[in-house]
């Protein structure tokens, strides 16, 4: 039994490795076939160690898959989750910006900010709606790190749902948006009109992603913390960027959010 311990405990300290270095340096690895989500989110939560002795902060969280486009595009068709960190909120331009990167891709989302810490042990998913105190359209760029982007859903959690980068439009008061009026979301890549999707691809109202949310939280033992930014999920597929393009998502709802793809 306790062999058995350590070496599971080995094995995911070993993909971590992999993953991070990855992540690190910009080179895609094959697929590690990861077998169950349990396995995977110990890979990401060790995955996340090492961005947080590497001094980044705890940030929020992301969703994937909550939209039926993004379900159909990788196939897989259960909502996942994955951490963000001080390190990938790309939000304020600051020129010279630097981030290794593989296959970067951008999606236009909505984000919620929360204002008390939740425990979703504890709380049920209508104290986690309350504890959120604004709205915001989103970007968000990831990058998976597996050669072409192919994963199954344990692998894709265990590359910590192919975070690499965020930015949030201004935060507008929750209360007032709470059910989210069905609208456009829009990306523009260099001033130029991209893709869009609805509001309600996700999952009906986005808010509904935070009951999505709250369920994985709650399974995975996780507190929210004020101050966290929880992306609800991509409205459309995503779309493949370069480095210094510049990315925003619109809505006339929301407003603009924006942000600029690092250089190597
Ligand atoms: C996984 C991340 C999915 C979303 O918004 O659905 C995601 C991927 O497609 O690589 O961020
Ligand atoms: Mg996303």
């Amino acid at each position: 039994m306790e062999e058995g311990a350590v070496r599971g405990d080995a094995r995911v300290e070993d993909i971590a490795d992999r993953l991070d270095g990855a992540a690190v340096h910009g080179l895609a690895v094959e697929t590690l076939g990861v077998e169950t989500l349990e396995l995977a989110y110990q890979v990401q939560s060790a995955l996340i160690e090492r961005r947080l002795e590497r001094g980044e902060a705890h940030a929020g969280w992301k969703l994937g898959f909550t939209s039926a486009s993004k379900m159909r595009r990788m196939g897989v068709s259960q909502v996942i989750v994955g951490q963000l960190t001080s390190a990938m909120d790309w939000t304020a331009d600051e020129p010279g910006r630097q981030s290794a990167l593989i296959d970067p891709r951008a999606e236009p989302e909505v984000a919620f900010l929360v204002d008390r810490p939740v425990d979703c042990r504890q709380e049920p998913a209508t104290a986690l709606r309350s504890a959120v105190s604004g709205v915001a359209v989103a970007v968000e760029v990831i990058d998976s790190r597996y050669v072409d982007s192919k994963f199954g859903v344990g692998d894709v959690v265990a590359d910590n749902a192919s975070a690499v980068g965020f930015a949030v439009g201004p935060w507008l008061v929750a209360s007032e948006l709470s059910p989210l009026t069905d609208h456009e979301i829009e990306l523009f890549v260099n001033g130029q009109h991209i893709a869009a999707g609805l509001a309600s691809e996700i999952l009906g109202d986005p808010w509904a992603a935070l009951d999505a949310f709250h369920n994985v939280a709650r399974e995975q033992g996780w507190m929210l913390q004020v101050g966290d930014v929880v992306l609800a999920g991509a409205v459309t597929a995503a779309v493949e960027v370069g480095r210094g393009d510049l990315v925003s998502a619109r809505s006339n709802v929301l407003g603009t959010a924006q942000l600029r793809i690092p250089e190597p």
